[in-house]
């Protein structure tokens, strides 16, 4: 039985953005294949969400803020562990651009994120700290939007984070697997999708929805 969106269920497109895309400065492999499938299913949802990654220059998470680091290290931060990643989505780049060829023009919202200097925000409900709250869970509650249903990049970091937030949040929440493509780096994959299996996210195909 395929599943039919309804009016009150909302599609979440995460970090769509030429950075995360090849050519990129922190390029997921094969992160512009999604693209079209991310198109078709826009088409199925009255409610059409985006994320866009959004970092000051003087990002914490950035490897070129850290003296002698390089990119994909991990290091301690007073908020926990944190990847150090190229410089990525900066304000106003065009890196952080959402990518041309999305053709999603009902979307109500597009949520930017990890704009404070000093913590980054994988998820699209809070940030890395794990206790500034973004006011996303607040609009889906006020908007009564119910399933979740996500998609974009990567799945393993802002993917995965924004899923196990909205779990936690109490929203029945989807991952369409096949729309999203991951970074993979210090076993955040198989992590990632262990830790939304344990939450209770569903892991569904594109081919699932209709
Ligand atoms: C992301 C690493 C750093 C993502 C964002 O969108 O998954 N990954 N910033
Ligand atoms: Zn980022």
């Amino acid at each position: 039985m395929p599943i039919t969106p309804a009016r009150d269920d909302v599609f979440m497109v995460v970090d769509l953005q030429y950075d995360f895309l090849p050519g990129g400065n922190l390029a997921v492999a094969g992160g512009d294949e999604i693209i079209p499938l991310v198109n078709r299913l826009g088409r199925l949802f009255d409610n059409v969400i985006l994320t866009q990654d959004w970092h000051p220059a003087d990002h914490v998470s950035f490897a070129s803020n850290h003296p002698g680091a390089t990119p994909f290290e991990m290091i301690t931060l007073p908020y926990g562990p944190q990847v150090l990643w190229p410089d990525h989505c900066i304000q106003g780049s065009r890196g952080a651009e959402l990518h041309d060829g999305l053709e999603l023009p009902q979307a109500q919202l597009v949520l930017r994120k990890g704009y404070q200097e000093t913590v980054d925000s994988y998820s699209g409900f809070q940030e890395a700290d794990r206790r500034t709250r973004t006011g996303l869970e607040g609009y889906l509650r006020e908007r009564q939007l119910r399933r979740l249903f996500l998609a974009g990049l990567a799945t393993d970091f802002c993917v995965a984070w924004t899923a196990l937030d909205a779990r936690a949040a109490g929203f029945e929440t989807y991952v369409v697997a096949d729309a999203t493509r991951p970074i993979d780096t210090h076993g955040s994959l198989a992590k990632a999708w262990a830790d939304m299996e344990a939450a209770g996210v569903r892991r569904i195909a594109a081919a699932d929805l209709a």
